[in-house]
């Protein structure tokens, strides 16, 4: 862990360019946003760019209005790159590249285990609980004083990461930096408004769709919702809806790994993972060429539903076999 490194390149740098990784997850928007808003104070040019849009959710986030979309991106002379939240380059597709080519070194800071430090320079923690919590650390080492709106980045970073502070990685130390955001002014309950209480109606409505497709293992420890295009297309639903579909499976009692399958119209399926307990979702998405945290993970498919669940499903068993052993 190379923090003074990367505080040094901070200080040193003008010109910045921060990635958000595809489909953009709470901790990718705010901790992005956070670090965006700390080198404005310190003067800094910043670009923020990602593969795709900022979901509606964390658009009330301070600056989620600059970011743009890395098709649009101009090519400049970066001198730092930034990629937050991102466990390989991949995360921000075809923008990589750009950022090869265009600028002079590359961080990486990101918390999870599966990281292929893949920068110049890696700040990589997997005990931290968001990227998040590892950006607060690194402003407190560039003396940037954390105010309101910074706290609110940071803390959606964190609470959407740990679950609102259910999941195994709500540390001690998560909690005491959130602390530290709610002194610098971030309110809790503006946060939970904004991210769980401001539902579209067709999230709503696409939640009700999906859940008619809810499947379960005989032993029960197994399942697993399938969302297809035409679903969305039925409730009006946008894809970004489809994010925490895969909470409802996991909520059911006796479920220790649960899936949300995406059919997309291109003939793949993306996966996306949770488990409870011992299983290791990481390692199932390893196998089937995606990443992610061990109760947190992804893949994508090369094929359609059924292809897609049978190899789930395999992967799965490995994780947690049946009462007979059998995977
Ligand atoms: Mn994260």
């Amino acid at each position: 862990v190379s923090r003074p490194e990367v505080v040094k390149l901070l200080r040193d740098g003008k010109r910045f360019l921060l990635f958000l990784h595809e489909l953009p997850d709470g901790d990718s928007v705010g901790s992005t946003l956070g670090l965006r808003l700390a080198l404005l104070r310190l003067g800094k040019e910043v670009t923020v760019a990602g593969p795709d849009h900022v979901p509606r959710v964390y658009r009330f986030l301070p600056g989620a209005e600059h970011v743009v979309l890395t098709t649009e991106l101009v090519p400049a002379d970066w001198d730092v790159t930034v990629l937050l939240d991102c466990a390989e380059p991949a995360r921000v597709k075809d923008a990589w590249a750009m950022a090869c080519a265009h600028s002079h070194t590359v961080i990486n800071i990101d918390h999870h285990a599966t990281n292929t430090m893949f920068g110049d320079v890696n700040l990589v923690d997997p005990k931290a609980a968001a990227t998040a919590e590892q950006v607060y650390d690194v402003l407190g080492d560039l003396g940037v004083t954390v105010d309101r709106e910074i706290g609110l980045c940071l803390l959606a970073g964190l609470v959407t990461d740990t679950g609102s502070f259910r999941y195994e990685n709500t540390t001690p130390r998560a909690l005491r930096v959130a602390a530290a955001l709610l002194e610098a002014g971030a309110e809790p309950w503006e946060l939970a408004t904004r991210l769980y209480e401001s539902r579209a109606l067709s999230g709503l409505r696409l939640l009700a769709r999906a859940l008619q497709t809810l499947t379960l293992t005989e032993d029960g420890r197994i399942a697993w919702l399938v969302v297809d295009d035409s679903m969305l297309a039925e409730t009006g639903a946008e894809e970004e809806e489809t994010e925490g579909l895969v909470n409802y499976p996991r909520s059911l009692e006796g479920v220790e790994i649960a899936v949300v399958f995406r059919v997309l119209g291109t003939g793949e399926t993306r996966v996306a993972l949770r488990s409870r307990g011992r299983a290791d979702v990481s390692r199932m998405a390893r196998a089937l060429g995606g990443g992610g945290h061990p109760r947190a993970a992804g893949c994508l498919i090369p094929g359609g539903r059924e292809e897609a669940v049978a190899r789930v499903l395999a992967e799965a068993r490995r994780e947690v076999p049946d009462r007979l052993g059998r995977q």
